[in-house]
């Protein structure tokens, strides 16, 4: 279909390059200079001007009459003022684009070609030069300080008794959490991020929880790879190897022994007693003998039991890949401290009363809301559209924006007239491939209808049994000995 389309578009250039030189041969046989246009011609020119800026008027007029209210009404204090903003700029770049396109095809038209007009030469004009420098410059001007002081306003601190509210961004879904009773957010770290704990919130239980859980699945793949065939049977050489190897050894010495038996009789009672002597240090002790005998026992019955498994180089590289990352996971869990927020709150306690909203969450109308934003993967953008408020949401890095919500979902209903109207937060950074459906539905209600609601939702640790913070960090002492244990 591409092909064809670039073919036609080839032909169509060809065509026209052979018919403009029809036309020059056709003023060559007609003795005319290429140059030469009718005044016929000339005044269809320049009425065409015309008549093209009447139309592409018409046509600019007719879209802002269609779609020039394409803003439903703001539902946010500072939306009125960023409405007042745009459309201050929207009349400005209005009138600018009237003066300058009628001036363009007018003059078009006025100075069309005329024989009997002499072009009047026109070097320079300090007044005009002072007039189109000093007028745009104060224009401007006033542009640029007027927004900046409407988007200091919007984006300067919230109060102090705004309500904190945590946006909280994933590929492809929105979650939202209120800090609860003790008014601050607890602790998150992405490192704890499971099903039941989106956000990674940080608790002593938690973080208990996941350093059990990580041991298991340690534990479980380091007996698979103890209990791998190949790997139970190279153990097996090797420990045969080094008893046999003393075996050898032993014998060695004994048929030395003999050597010297035959040949010197006088010496061969010192020869044995040597030998005795010197046991330890080219043979083995006892105890090692027996340590690896045990061993080799042990080994061979791993061999015969009923867990041994056999896997692939690869599969075995994996596994131990894999407890390699688990250990590394654990390692950052065990670093994340306790520590209190400024107004007393421990860190790891701030949490157990946060509540977490997927797919719907409310706001009180005419109060002031400061969101957090937060971003687990890639940049996303929070826009809520109605409140002219929009932000990105930056792994790593919070981004705040505050706002005051001043119409209720119910009363934006009957405003735009439609009973199923719902404010939404959608995201406005392409972030992947389900980016278009990433949208959280947002409700306005009165203050007591939200409160209402915000009871009714369950605490983030609601039914969960609470372990204190000193037993999560006598688990983590714990496993830190047992590691050190082991090596
Ligand atoms: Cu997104």
């Amino acid at each position: 279909m591409k092909l064809i389309t670039l073919l036609v578009v080839i032909a169509g250039v060809i065509a026209l390059a052979q018919l403009a030189k029809v036309g020059q041969l056709t003023s060559l046989i007609r003795n005319k200079r290429e140059e030469d246009i009718s005044a016929a011609d000339t005044r269809l020119n320049g009425g065409l001007f015309v008549a093209f800026m009447v139309a592409f008027y018409a046509s600019f007029i007719w879209l802002i009459i269609r779609y020039g209210d394409y803003n439903p009404p703001a539902a946010s204090a500072h939306g009125e003022t960023y409405d007042t903003l745009m459309n201050f700029n929207m009349y400005i770049i209005m009138a600018v684009f009237f003066l300058v396109n009628t001036a363009l095809f007018m003059f078009a038209n006025k100075y069309r070609q005329d024989p009997n007009r002499k072009a009047k030469f026109f070097a320079h004009d300090n007044r005009l030069e002072l007039i189109w420098t000093v007028i745009p410059s104060i224009v401007l001007a006033v542009i640029i300080i007027y927004g900046l002081r409407t988007w200091n306003e919007m984006t300067g601190e919230a109060s102090e008794d705004a309500l904190r509210v945590e946006v909280y961004s994933k590929q492809f879904d929105w979650t939202v959490r209120y800090p609860g009773a003790d008014g601050e957010f607890g602790l998150a770290n992405y490192n704890l991020i499971t099903p039941t704990n989106p956000l990674g919130i940080v608790t002593a239980d938690g973080v208990s929880g996941a350093l059990e859980e990580i041991e298991s699945q340690i534990a479980a793949l380091e007996s698979e790879l103890a209990h791998e065939r190949g790997t139970l049977l190279a153990q097996i050489e090797e420990v045969e190897a080094e008893l046999h190897a003393s075996h050898d050894h032993d014998h060695g010495h004994v048929d030395h022994g003999h050597d010297d038996h035959a040949g010197h009789d006088d010496h061969a009672h010192d020869d044995h007693a040597g030998h005795d002597d010197h046991g330890d240090h080219h043979g083995m002790s006892a105890e090692r003998m027996a340590m690896l005998e045990a061993r080799l026992h042990e080994l061979e019955h791993m061999l015969e039991g009923p867990d041994v498994v056999v896997l692939s180089n690869a599969a075995a590289e994996a596994k131990a890949g894999k407890v390699h990352r688990l250990k590394r996971h654990r390692q950052r869990i065990m670093e994340v401290k306790p520590f209190d927020y400024e107004g007393g709150v421990a860190a790891w306690e701030a949490g157990a009363d946060d509540k977490i909203m997927k797919g719907e969450f409310h706001l009180p109308v005419g109060r002031e809301v400061e969101f957090v934003f937060r971003s687990r993967d890639v940049i996303h953008s929070a826009y809520m559209p109605h409140f002219r408020a929009q932000m990105n949401t930056v792994p790593g890095v919070p981004t705040r924006f505050k706002m005051t919500p001043t119409i209720t979902t119910d009363s934006m209903r009957t405003v735009v007239n439609d009973p199923d109207f719902d404010y939404v937060l959608l995201c406005n950074k392409v972030c992947g491939a389900a980016h278009f459906n990433m949208q959280m539905k947002m409700v306005v209600e009165s203050e007591e209808s939200y409160k209402a609601w915000l009871e009714s939702q369950e605490e983030f640790l609601a039914d969960k049994e609470v372990a204190t913070e000193s037993d999560a960090r006598a688990e983590a002492a714990n496993i830190e000995n047992n590691e050190s244990a082991t090596l």
